[in-house]
């Protein structure tokens, strides 16, 4: 079967059909790691291959995004997989949020990894003992991460519980809005170092999008010498072709910075005065403003009052505006704290604020135009998926990570923003995309942004969890 007959078994419009999707062959049948293979026939048979997936990735309580590059659990990865979760193992969905919140600091903070003890020294590099969380007052007693991740978890909790609005789900929803709301007031009282009422983030981890060229100029001025790692040995090399992962020297900076804060104890008190990497990311900060949107509408579900967290995602969307909105290229940037300057790479992360449902239509129609434009592609007919860094950029890496391929938890946002502020068309196109990538080469971790070919992992959680979600909407 061709790429274009799968893409129209898919029950998708006719008129929805992208002009050149065009998987080629060797796009389609990669054996996945855990569970199925790339290429499924039908609608039917792609959602068999996301829930296998999903089973093959389940681990006692909580999904690891890949059996062989991520074997522990992760924090924003379990939002997304919540939601998908919530279309096909209700119960799962609770649990996979349940236990990430677990290990929620003393201070609030949600760790970006929570590392399974079952599993062997090695198993992931950097593991627990780069991290030593237990050497930290206030760290849980499983080992973890001293670093978060973009807080999309409030949203994961209020679309799981929409979609199954049961007692059960209620009595979920009610035992985590403490914790959300704790995650929050983590990151506003200790993470606004400008003091400008946004986050910073202290580690391109805490992006989600490590190598984004977001974080280049940031990064060449933190010490580090990439024959560091000599003294290592990298996991994620083992099972992805180097070249599609970030390089030796972004990860002799990536130790650098771990050791700074965590040789703090991972203490937010001094940050200003000397830590190596302090960014404002708009799609970290979208995300906090959408938690207390999401917070807002389970407040009212579980007897809270909604009206605290209305006031501070209205003055978290003027701050991102304040703060990282360029008027000059109608997108958002990223602003390092350490220079107070916007980053000027033109990367995915300027679209993500279209999440945000109260973003003025200025702004929003500015973001359109960009989506629209040559550097990102978005049509209701895409002739390419959405790539994460502008495309037309000469340091545009089709195959490297962060630095231009497609992953499915970006496209969403997007769509779940042009959805939003009224660009169904817009955000056709790109569900179409998606799901095209998915039928094409199956539940990989990233795509190729031109070919679809799939990169990274074969079975990865958060592919298939959103890809459920799509072919539900
Ligand atoms: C470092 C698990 C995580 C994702 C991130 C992605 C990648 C880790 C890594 O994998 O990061 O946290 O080892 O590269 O960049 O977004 O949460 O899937």
């Amino acid at each position: 079967m061709t790429a274009d007959a799968r893409l129209t078994s898919f029950g998708l419009p006719a008129d929805a059909e992208p002009s050149g999707v065009g998987l080629p062959a060797d796009a389609r049948a990669t054996r996945a790691d855990a569970a199925g293979t790339g290429g499924p026939a039908d609608a039917g048979g792609l959602r068999r291959l996301a829930v296998d997936t999903l089973d093959a990735n389940w681990e006692h309580d909580h999904t690891v995004p890949s059996r062989t590059l991520y074997p522990h659990q992760w924090s924003w990865d379990s939002a997304f997989i919540a939601i998908g979760l919530a279309q096909v193992r209700p119960d799962r969905a609770w649990r996979e949020l349940a236990s990430l919140f677990r290990a929620q600091w003393a201070d609030g903070r949600v760790p970006h990894i929570v590392f399974n003890p079952a599993l062997r020294v090695g198993a992931y590099f950097p593991g627990p003992e780069m991290w030593r969380s237990a050497d930290v007052p206030g760290a849980p007693a499983v080992a973890t991460s001293g670093l978060v991740q973009p807080p999309v978890h409030a949203l994961a909790a209020l679309l799981a519980y929409r979609r199954a609005p049961d007692p059960t789900g209620l009595a979920a929803l009610r035992r985590l809005y403490p914790a959300l709301v704790a995650q929050q007031r983590y990151l506003a009282d200790r993470r606004d170092v400008a003091g400008d009422g946004l986050v910073c983030i202290v580690h391109p981890w805490e992006s989600g999008l490590d190598n984004s060229p977001a974080w280049d100029e940031s990064m060449a001025a933190v010490p580090a010498e990439a024959a560091v790692m000599s003294a290592y040995r990298r996991h994620d090399t083992a099972h992805a072709d180097a070249a599609h992962r970030p390089t030796d020297l972004d990860y002799a900076r990536y130790l650098a910075i771990v050791a700074a804060y965590r040789d703090h104890d991972y203490s937010d008190r001094d940050l200003a005065t000397g830590h190596p990497f302090l960014v404002e990311c708009p799609l970290f900060n979208a995300a906090f403003g959408a938690a207390e949107h999401a917070l807002a509408e389970i407040a009212a579900f579980v007897g809270a009052d909604p009206g605290p967290h209305r006031a501070r995602a209205a003055r978290i969307t003027e701050a991102l505006l304040r703060r990282l909105y360029d008027r000059d290229t109608g997108t958002f940037q990223p602003r390092d704290l350490r220079t107070d300057r916007l980053v000027s790479a033109r990367t995915v992360l300027g679209l993500t604020p279209l999440i945000l449902p109260d973003l003025p239509p200025r702004e929003v129609d500015a973001l359109v135009v960009e989506a629209r434009s040559a550097r990102f592609g978005v049509a209701g007919r895409m002739d390419r998926p959405l790539p994460t860094y502008d495309r037309t950029a000469p340091d545009f890496e089709p195959l490297r990570y962060w630095r231009g391929p497609s992953w499915l938890n970006i496209g969403w946002l997007v769509r779940r923003g042009l959805l939003l502020h009224g660009h169904p068309e817009l955000a056709a196109g790109l569900r179409h995309s998606m799901i095209g990538l998915v039928a094409g080469a199956g539940c990989h971790e990233y795509f190729h942004p031109d070919t679809g070919a799939g990169l990274g992992s074969p079975a990865f959680s958060w592919t298939a969890a959103l890809v459920l979600d799509l072919l539900a909407d």
